[in-house]
């Protein structure tokens, strides 16, 4: 087991740093409210010890071929999938998840991120480009220092997300993790460090919102990657813009899921339970509004209200347990407010709605029906279990529907029609859809954005294009000619 109290607050140039002079970060076990480790913010001089030694091992770094830098990330990704339940148990302790959910989709999808990008990283080239008898060729580069920023959802899986590509491209990273969760990201750093990281390459600071502008406002980082809200995003983007940074955005959604009255309803009762469930619902992704097609509507409900009979409730650290706390105190607060308003705004309560008597973040799994389109609970993204019923007749109509919304993060449909499933995904405003399926997130595959969900795409190919950067060079093979 590990011990929840870390052995400093930060991981710089290869150890753990401590400075007790920083703003106290508590950190919370959500079933239970009990206080379970203490870290401090970085003050100004652990920032400055961050950038100076990531600026330093950057070039080091990059120097190294890309066959052993990929080296380095495919030994974490084994050290991490040995220790899978070790740092899954810690996962669930930070967010209070289920640790049925984080054995398989924290650490091993961080060991994924790794073992993928580091297997990239021998075949990062650039081009050569034939123009006659001279030629051109680019030359891949990495933008220098990374800034990652977490949001507290999946803080391992986040910290590998971005740190995975940004090291395969030969770029050094700092890594802020959500102020609510700053336990995991700091096992990644020993990890990648016991797996042969030159020291400083991945460094962790914890920090709140001043901890992290400090970061993104120095003129030594090349680039930003935010998982978090709209609100941060945007002023996150702007800090960024001043000194012309790269950004990557990874925001939140208010998604469709559109079930079709052909679809397999066994399967799509599925779906929308693991769009709106599945760590007690707070996922960027998750299919929120649920649009059904009026003649599956009230069977659909039916089959819904009876499969979440099956929501087992308890201590996550039970295996058993499928279903967790709320993050903390603050989400379930903010959670409730909108459970509140969808019944002032005259939604139909189907189930749920009520915090659970028991110590701990706890909220039923919650289901409105008769949800409309201008309802609060149908427009913001809520990052709670609250699943909305939206119905709808034709497929012109729920498309229009669907995409009526400032986000664009996700969107799925259930259909046994091909070809509309098709013409739906074309139709969607969205960056990462499912058919028949919801919220899988493989590392082969870009994940991403689009409209106020931000832009950039983590993981597959696509993410290198966001960790580097071409050079191009024009090489005369000839005599220089001139006008005079
Ligand atoms: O995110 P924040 P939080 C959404 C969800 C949730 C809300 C708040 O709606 O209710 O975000 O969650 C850092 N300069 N998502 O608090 O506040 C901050 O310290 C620099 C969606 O986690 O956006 C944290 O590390 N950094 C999300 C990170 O930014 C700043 C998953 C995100 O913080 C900053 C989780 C500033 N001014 C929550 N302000 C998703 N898309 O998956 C904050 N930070």
């Amino acid at each position: 087991m590990i011990d929840p109290q870390p052995k400093g607050s930060h991981f710089i140039d290869g150890t753990h740093v401590e400075d007790g002079n920083g703003a106290e970060i508590p950190v919370f076990y959500p079933a239970s409210g009990a206080r379970i480790a203490t870290v401090y913010a970085a003050t100004d001089a652990v920032v400055e010890q961050a950038l100076a030694s990531a600026t330093r091992a950057q070039a080091e770094w990059a120097a190294l071929s890309g066959t052993e830098r990929g080296r380095v990330l495919r030994r974490a990704a084994d050290i991490m999938r040995d220790r899978n339940r070790d740092l899954s148990e810690l996962e669930t302790r930070d967010t209070g998840k289920p640790l049925q959910e984080t054995l398989v989709a924290d650490a091993t999808s961080g060991a994924d991120a790794l073992e993928y990008f580091g297997g990239l990283t021998g075949s990062l080239t650039g081009d050569h480009i034939p123009l006659g008898a001279d030629f051109a060729y680019t030359r891949r580069e990495p933008l220098g220092v990374c800034v990652g920023l977490g949001a507290w959802n999946y803080p391992t899986q986040i910290a590998c997300w971005k740190a995975a590509p940004a090291l395969a491209c030969g770029n050094a990273m700092i890594f802020k993790p959500s102020e609510t969760t700053p336990l995991s990201a700091l096992q990644v750093a020993e990890i990648l460090h016991e797996a042969g990281l030159p020291p400083g390459v991945f460094n962790v600071v914890q920090g709140r919102a001043r901890v992290g502008s400090l970061l993104v406002n120095d003129a030594r980082v090349a680039k930003v990657s935010l998982t978090g809200s709209v609100p941060t995003g945007r002023k996150v983007y702007a800090m960024a813009a001043v000194g012309m940074k790269h950004v990557t955005m990874e925001l939140g959604g208010k998604s469709p899921l559109v079930i079709f009255d052909d679809a397999d309803l066994e399967n799509a009762v599925s779906g929308a339970i693991m769009a709106n469930f599945y760590s007690s619902g707070q996922i960027c992704s998750n299919g929120t509004r649920v649009f059904v097609q009026k003649g599956i509507k009230e069977a659909f409900l039916k089959r819904l209200s009876e499969r979440l009979e099956g929501v087992k409730m308890g201590d996550p650290l039970d295996e058993a347990v499928n279903y967790g706390p709320l993050v903390s105190a603050e989400q379930l607060e903010i959670v409730e407010g909108y459970i509140a308003k969808g019944i002032e705004e005259g939604a139909r309560l189907v189930c749920g709605g009520k915090r659970v008597e028991r110590e701990g973040y706890y909220l039923e799994p919650t289901v409105f029906a008769d949800v409309t389109d201008d309802m609060t609970i149908a427009r913001e993204e809520i990052f709670g279990p609250v699943l909305s019923l939206l119905e709808f007749e034709t497929e012109d109509e729920a498309l229009a529907r669907a995409n009526d919304t400032e986000f664009g993060l996700s969107a799925g449909v259930f259909t046994r029609d091909l070809a509309r499933a098709h013409r739906m995904i074309a139709g969607f405003e969205a960056g990462t859809c499912y058919i028949n399926s919801y919220n899988d997130a493989p590392v082969e595959a870009p994940f991403g954005g689009t409209k106020m969900s931000g832009l950039g795409r983590e993981n597959a190919r696509d993410a290198i294009e966001h960790y580097s950067q071409k050079k191009s060079v024009y090489v005369r093979m000839g005599d220089v000619e001139a006008p005079f």
